[in-house]
C-alpha cells in the first residue's frame, strides 16, 4: 500500500476545479503499481478574498492554489507527472524531502527548466514522515507568489491517534482593490529590502468543521514568499509536536489554555508558532470551541480564518499531548565537525559585499560554477549562519535537515530551514549524507532571485 499517493482537496476550489483535481487523485494507482499523479501548472481562477466581487485571477496546480495535497505513506514513491501551462519555464521542488538529487527540482543545478508546454516525470521516495510541500523552483519570487504551490504529507506507518488531521495553509497576497494581484513583480525596492510582503493574508483549511472534544493535528504551512507569520490559536490548546516535519523530543505548548483556572494559573500563558517562508508546524490539540487563527503582527491581530466547531465527541481523547515517535536520522559528529561561516550580506542599509545582485553569502551572489564547498558523504559541518543585515532570513538548506544549535551548543529542533534574525547568528549542524548538488539560499524568494544562494556538493 505504501506506493499509493492520497489527495485531498482544499475547500476553497469552485466545483469544476474541484472535479479536476479528483480526476488527477483517480489516478492513484493499485497497489504496487507506480502510477502517476498528474500536476498542471497553469492558470487558476480563486476565489481568494470573500469581500471582492469575483476570483483572482493566479497560477495553480489543476487549477487550484493550493494544489491537491499529495499524501504518501513513509517510505513510499511520489509519482508525478509535471505539465507545464504557464507559459513560462518552471519546476517544481519538493521541500524538505531528502530526496534523489535528479529529483529535487531546481533548474541549473539538478534539471533543465522544463519549458513551457513540455512535463517532466517525478519520481521518488519520501523517506521520513512528517508535513512538506511543495513549489515552482523557477522565477519562484513570482510563481509562488502567484500560487504554484501545494501541501505533501507523509504518513507516520503508525500514525499517533487524532480525530482530525486538518493542514492550514498560511499565505499573504499583494492585491488591488479589486482583488486582482498587483503587478508590482519584481519591484527592486522588494528585492533590496523585505520582499514581497502581502496586504492581504489569509489560511487554507482543509476541514471546515470540527467538533468541540476533538483532538486535532493542525499541520501549519508557511506558503508565503516573504512573510513569517506568528500564530495565535484560539479554541484549543495542545502543543507543537513537529518543526518541518521533524517530531520534537518534546510538544512545546500552544494555543488558548482551556483548563480550570488553578492548572491554568501553573501552565501560565501558551506559545504561539512562528513560522519564517517555508517552515511548518505540526500541532496536536484539543478542540474547546472554533478554531480561530490570527497573525500576530506588532499592532491589532489579523484575522487569518476560522474552523468552526459543530457538535461534541461523545469520547474526547484527553491525556496529554505526547510527542511524536522520533524519526531514525543520522547522528551527527559535533567533535570533528568541519567548522564554517555562512554570512548574509546586503540589501538596504546593509554592508558592502563583493556579489553582483543586492544580496550575497561570503562575498558571493547567485549559484555559479562552483559549489560553496564539497563534502564527504556523510561528513558533519558546523555553519554559523550569521546575519550580517538589517532584515530576517530564513535559510533553507536542500536535500537534508540539520540540528539548529543553542547558545551553548546544545542540539536544538531538527529544521530544513532555520530563521536567523537581522544582525543575529545561530550555528547549525548537519549531516551531509545526501549525495547530489544541493542548493542553500534565503527563502525570501526575493532575495534568492537577487544573490542570497550558493550550492554545495556531496559525494
Ligand atoms: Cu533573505
Amino acid at each position: 500500500m505504501e506506493r499509493v499517493p492520497v489527495c485531498a482537496i482544499f475547500p476553497v476550489m469552485n466545483r469544476r476545479q474541484f472535479l479536476a483535481a479528483s480526476a488527477a487523485c483517480a489516478l492513484a494507482p493499485a497497489p504496487g503499481r507506480a502510477a502517476a499523479l498528474r500536476l498542471r501548472a497553469g492558470p487558476a481562477s480563486v476565489r481568494l478574498v470573500p469581500f471582492v466581487d469575483g476570483p483572482t485571477a493566479m497560477l495553480g496546480f489543476n487549477g487550484a492554489t493550493p494544489g491537491p495535497e499529495i499524501r504518501v505513506r513513509a517510505g513510499g514513491r511520489v509519482s508525478v507527472g509535471f505539465e507545464n501551462a504557464t507559459g513560462q519555464p518552471s519546476a517544481i521542488h519538493w521541500h524538505g524531502i531528502h530526496i534523489d538529487n535528479a529529483m529535487d527540482g531546481v533548474p541549473g543545478l539538478t534539471q533543465d527548466a522544463v519549458a513551457p508546454g513540455a512535463g517532466f516525470a517525478y519520481d521518488f521516495a519520501a523517506p521520513h514522515p512528517g508535513t512538506y510541500w511543495y513549489h515552482a523552483h523557477h522565477r519562484s519570487w513570482e510563481q509562488v507568489a502567484k500560487g504554484l504551490y501545494g501541501p505533501l504529507i507523509v504518513e507516520e506507518r503508525d500514525p499517533p491517534r487524532v480525530d482530525r488531521d486538518i493542514t492550514v495553509v498560511l499565505d499573504d497576497w499583494r492585491l488591488t482593490e479589486d482583488g486582482a494581484l498587483h503587478p508590482s513583480f519584481g519591484d527592486r525596492h522588494d528585492f533590496s529590502h523585505a520582499g514581497r510582503l502581502g496586504n492581504y493574508a489569509r489560511a487554507f483549511f482543509s476541514a471546515a468543521t470540527v467538533r468541540r472534544g476533538d483532538r486535532v493535528r493542525l499541520r501549519l504551512i508557511n506558503a508565503a514568499t516573504a512573510r513569517t507569520f506568528k500564530v495565535r490559536i484560539g479554541g484549543g490548546e495542545g502543543g507543537i509536536v513537529a518543526l518541518d516535519g521533524m517530531p520534537l523530543g518534546q510538544p512545546e505548548p500552544v494555543g488558548e489554555p482551556v483548563l480550570a483556572p488553578p492548572r491554568r494559573a501553573r501552565r501560565g500563558r501558551l506559545g504561539e508558532p512562528v513560522l519564517a517562508p517555508a517552515q511548518r508546524a505540526d500541532i496536536v490539540l484539543d478542540v474547546a470551541g472554533p478554531l480561530v487563527f490570527d497573525l500576530l503582527p506588532r499592532g491589532q491581530p489579523y484575522a487569518l480564518g476560522t474552523i468552526a466547531a459543530e457538535g461534541s465527541n461523545p469520547a474526547p481523547a484527553g491525556g496529554p499531548v505526547a510527542a511524536l515517535p522520533p524519526t531514525p536520522v543520522p547522528a551527527p559528529d559535533p567533535a570533528r565537525a568541519r567548522r564554517l561561516v555562512l554570512a548574509m550580506q546586503g540589501g538596504a542599509m546593509g554592508g558592502r559585499h563583493g556579489g553582483d545582485d543586492f544580496w550575497a553569502f561570503n562575498d558571493r551572489s547567485g549559484v555559479g560554477e562552483a559549489p560553496w564547498q564539497r563534502f564527504a558523504r556523510g561528513e558533519t559541518v558546523r555553519i554559523a549562519m550569521r546575519n550580517d543585515t538589517a532584515f530576517p532570513h530564513g535559510i533553507h538548506i536542500h536535500g537534508h535537515h540539520f540540528h539548529e544549535l543553542g547558545p551553548d551548543g546544545a542540539p536544538g529542533p531538527y529544521r530544513d530551514t532555520t530563521l536567523v534574525e537581522a544582525r543575529q547568528s545561530r550555528d547549525v549542524l548537519c549531516v551531509f549524507d545526501n549525495p547530489g548538488k544541493w542548493l542553500i539560499h534565503c527563502h525570501t524568494l526575493a532575495h534568492q532571485a537577487s544573490g542570497m544562494k550558493t550550492w554545495v556538493e556531496v559525494a
